[in-house]
């Protein structure tokens, strides 16, 4: 018979099928756990987030009774606020739609709630909290006081026309803007949203709150945007894998590389992989992947993806040698030696990663959020894959926003250069303090347990100092 949680009642079917995932020893964190899984078994994608963390807390928790005994684990895993709302527009045909907003300001322990929005049909609470999770360890890790949350809505922009996403986008800050400030919350984009996005929404909260200031990172570059917040993502994802292969002894030189995704992370990281040596020979979207031997161009998915909003499938115009295969999951078995999902969450199961690993896969980074099932972290790690996870191998993107609005507090503006090496100096701290931690913890080569006990801690020691307030 399974133990009830703290509170009596066991979790249901689903939450203890997620809880089996994980392997728990530490008799505080699987109660801690339990009791998240009782409350919210209809929220998987948190549950598993929140299961990753806290399995690999436990080196932790057996050296540190203050943290039992502040209750920061039980505080941590529930967000300090929770918005939800509705957000009504009108179509191009007069018709009224209807759409949900969230925002969930998950923590403000170490700075302002930092975090995207983003804006897919398959949004829900559950997609939004575990974004909001993980984005606290991550904004930790980058060194800058940032706090962590996530938004976004359920609005699919996908076949709508430039007037009907800026009207949603007003009525979304219509609501959004009395919660969020340059000191309080801060949002930036994410799947579905992007400069065009971010415009309309800054234009939205500066006409109903008649000030100009950091709200948003992201921004265009005349109206406040930081130079090289677009490419940041990428950029920071190769340079957190360089490091990493470069304490095995080995590059990106003359590797075939294999990115998942064609949208902002995924272009910049082929243009960044591409300069260091590797050769990009598949990239996907949702309908299906394109495979090119000689190596894909950045610059012709930028015109795809961002200029002309087309399927991936178009490349077969620029390029007619290359292959379309219809379906994403099947762009792991394209055989590489670096792979870099960059889509989205849990894209790459379990047969996607034996896949990768039997065609001489030895380095996986990922640059979507949680990309990689439980099942498929653990195959690469007991298999010798060099592995980087998401909240520390993407975080470039959040740290050269946290930069921006630095920039915006002086009311001054960096150059691509300062703003580049920087970004690269965050990531290379990213990846030894998360080595580091992963070794002090006995848990050495583990960037997964290192990213995350190097973000918490940092949280945790914030949340100790301000008392029992939140
Ligand atoms: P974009 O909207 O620019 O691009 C998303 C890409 O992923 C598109 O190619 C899209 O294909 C594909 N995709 C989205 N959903 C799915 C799905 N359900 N199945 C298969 N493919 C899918 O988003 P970003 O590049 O900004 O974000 C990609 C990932 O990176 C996300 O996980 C995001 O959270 C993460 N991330 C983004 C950061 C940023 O700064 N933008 C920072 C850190 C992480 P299609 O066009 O067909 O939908
Ligand atoms: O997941 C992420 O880190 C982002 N989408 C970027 C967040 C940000 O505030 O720049």
């Amino acid at each position: 018979m399974r133990r009830a949680g703290p509170a009596g009642r066991p979790p249901d079917k689903r939450g203890l099928a997620i809880m089996a995932a994980f392997n728990f020893t530490n008799s505080y964190l699987r109660d801690v756990y339990e009791t998240v899984c009782r409350k919210d078994p209809d929220q998987p994608e948190f549950l598993q987030a929140a299961g990753e963390v806290l399995e690999s807390l436990q080196p932790v928790m057996d050296q540190r009774p203050d943290l039992v005994r502040s209750g920061v684990v039980e505080r941590i895993v529930e967000p300090e606020r929770t918005l939800l709302f509705r957000i009504s527009w009108v179509d191009d045909h007069g018709k009224v739609q209807v759409n949900r907003g969230y925002r969930v300001q998950f923590s403000t322990a170490i700075g302002p709630s930092k975090g995207g929005l983003r804006f897919h049909p398959s949004v829900n609470l559950s997609i939004v909290k575990f974004l909001g999770f993980e984005q606290i360890f991550k904004n930790s890790l980058t060194g800058l006081p940032l706090g962590g949350g996530k938004g976004g809505s359920d609005f699919d922009p996908k076949g709508k026309s430039g007037n009907e996403v800026m009207r949603f986008c007003q009525s979304f800050m219509t609501e959004l803007q009395r919660h969020i400030g340059p000191d309080t919350d801060v949002p930036a984009g994410d799947i579905g949203v992007g400069a065009r996005e971010i415009g309309y929404l800054f234009g939205q909260y500066k006409r109903i709150r008649n000030e100009f200031n950091g709200v948003l990172t992201g921004k265009g570059l005349s109206y406040g945007g930081s130079l090289a917040r677009t490419e940041a993502t990428g950029y920071g994802l190769c340079y957190f894998a360089n490091e990493m292969l470069k304490a095995a002894g080995k590059s990106f030189q003359g590797q075939s590389v294999v990115i998942s995704g064609s949208g902002n992370v995924a272009i910049y990281a082929n243009q960044k992989a591409t300069q260091l040596g590797g050769k990009v020979i598949a990239m996907s979207d949702s309908n299906g992947y394109i495979v090119d031997e000689n190596g894909i161009d950045y610059k012709i998915i930028q015109e795809i993806k961002e200029v002309k909003r087309e399927r991936i499938k178009t490349y077969l115009e620029y390029v007619p040698g290359a292959k379309y295969v219809e379906g994403c999951s099947g762009i792991w078995t394209v055989p590489c030696g670096i792979a870099l999902p960059c889509a989205t969450q849990n894209e790459l199961p379990l047969e996607g990663a034996k896949a990768l690993v039997e065609h001489g896969c030895f380095a996986v980074a990922e640059g979507a959020n949680m990309p990689s099932t439980p099942e498929a972290v653990a195959w690469f790690q007991s298999h010798g894959v060099l592995f980087a996870p998401a909240k520390a191998s993407n975080a470039g993107g959040v740290a050269t926003s946290g930069l921006e609005m630095t920039q915006n507090s002086m009311r001054l503006s960096w150059s691509f250069d300062e703003v580049d090496q920087r970004l690269h100096g965050i990531m290379t701290n990213i990846y030894h303090n998360a080595a580091k931690a992963a070794a002090e913890f006995g848990m050495e080569g583990n960037l997964v347990a290192g990213a995350n006990i190097a973000g918490f801690l940092k949280v945790a020691d914030a949340m100790i100092w301000q008392g029992v307030s939140y």
